[in-house]
């Protein structure tokens, strides 16, 4: 007799288990998925429903741990259901389940799919990015005062040349800005982001380089860049600083960045309260998410950013990167901000303009996790540590 613990993090041990012992593709792909293990925390439900699943679970061989009041406005307990996706996904059809819990179905529904059917590209304006391997997005800052290149690309030319250098490395979208957003920034009056940013956006179209996206908070300057060509707006407030915003990307065709931020730049650090940091920014990224839908902007075209360093102290900021699979698991392409943070330099005790090789490490983290966008400085090294990570996760 012989017993192996296969890895259980990945489908692929089992497919490759059963692929090897004559089972077909497909049946060998979804038993292996059907394996993967799911756990879904479900809040503020009744003391009916609590009872309900505790019984659904012991029939269906599924986890389910409960607690809380039962009281409150949608009932105030919780549950945690945990068990194999095969055992969980009945619990998302309305003729599968018991009626007192027909109503977890659809929410559970759009989890499992989201699982079982990641996006596999991202359309810009003019564009389709494949998110089959890494989208690294490279920065090009021409602020003076960003927190870790400002002040040095102080030129159009020199920018527009840092362009073409980052696309040589490797960089497949480049996100200028104009207004830095690190804690305690000032903000940058319109006219002033404009002038900064649009001839540089201009300046790399003519010359071929790009996608470009803008990394601005404005719907004024968003205008601006889009008319100069922009195909990405990435907004690291999320829609909630400009109210005009959301309208303007409704009726443009770009590809929107929707980053997870709390506060602004001057009071955000002060907001960094949390009880548990990722379900918690998944929750105001799928409210942000669904506010950009209700506007008219395409699902399909927005991207998610858990924002780090944006309301987050250092130990929030590991946790969210160790759990990123909460905010992949909404369904959203998932883009990761994380060069030269000042939370890497936590770790590796490096100063910002030596936290590169950091970088590179903590975005194969993140892939391995499920991020598929990569906003950075170093684009050549960190295009090195997801070739290794893509390599490995994605053996085809
Ligand atoms: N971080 C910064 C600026 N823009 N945009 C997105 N989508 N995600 C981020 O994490 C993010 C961002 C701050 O960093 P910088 O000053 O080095 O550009």
């Amino acid at each position: 007799m012989k017993i192996t613990a296969l890895a259980a993090h990945t489908p692929e041990a089992v497919r490759a288990v059963l692929a090897a012992r004559g089972w077909e593709t497909q049946p060998a792909w979804f038993a292996a998925v059907g394996i993967q293990p799911f756990v879904a925390l479900i809040e503020d439900i009744s003391e009916s429903e609590r009872e309900a699943l505790v019984h659904w679970g012991t029939k269906s061989g599924a986890d389910v741990l409960t607690g809380g009041s039962g009281l409150g406005p949608g009932g105030g307990g919780w549950a945690l259901v945990a068990g194999s996706t095969s055992r969980i996904a009945p619990l998302a059809r309305y003729d599968r389940v018991p009626a007192e819990l027909s109503r977890f179905a659809p929410e559970l529904g759009k989890l499992l799919a989201a699982r079982a059917e990641p996006p596999r590209s991202w359309p810009i304006r003019g564009a389709e990015l494949s998110l089959e391997k890494p989208v690294i997005i490279g920065i090009i800052n021409v602020t003076p005062d960003s927190f870790s290149d400002g002040g040095h690309l102080t030129s159009v030319a020199a920018a527009i040349e840092h362009g073409a250098r980052l696309t040589a490395h490797g960089a497949r979208l480049l996100d200028v800005g104009g207004e830095s957003t690190r804690p305690g920034a000032t903000p940058v009056p319109p006219d002033e982001e404009i002038a900064r940013v649009v001839p540089v956006i201009a300046g790399l179209i003519k010359r071929g380089l790009g996608p470009v996206s803008v990394d601005t908070r404005k719907a004024g300057v968003a205008r601006a860049a889009l008319d100069a060509g922009a195909a990405v707006v990435n907004d690291v407030s999320g829609l909630q600083y400009d109210p005009g915003m959301a309208a303007l990307l409704a009726r443009a065709d770009a590809g929107v960045i929707l980053m997870h931020m709390r506060g602004t730049p001057a009071t955000m650090d002060d907001l960094a309260t949390y009880a548990h940091v990722a379900p918690e920014v998944a929750a105001e990224l799928a409210a942000t998410a669904e506010k950009a839908e209700r506007a008219g902007i395409a699902r399909e075209r927005s991207v998610i950013d858990p924002g780090f360093g944006f309301a987050k102290t250092a130990t929030q900021n590991f946790r969210l990167l160790d759990e990123l699979a909460t905010i992949v698991a909404l369904g959203y392409p998932v883009a990761v901000g994380l060069s030269r943070k000042r939370f890497l330099g936590a770790a590796t005790g490096r100063a910002v303009e030596d936290r590169d090789r950091a970088t590179a490490v903590a975005c194969a983290l993140a892939w391995e996790r499920g991020a598929r966008l990569f906003r950075v400085h170093d684009v050549a090294m960190t295009r090195e540590a997801l070739a290794l990570a893509g390599a490995t996760t994605n053996p085809t």
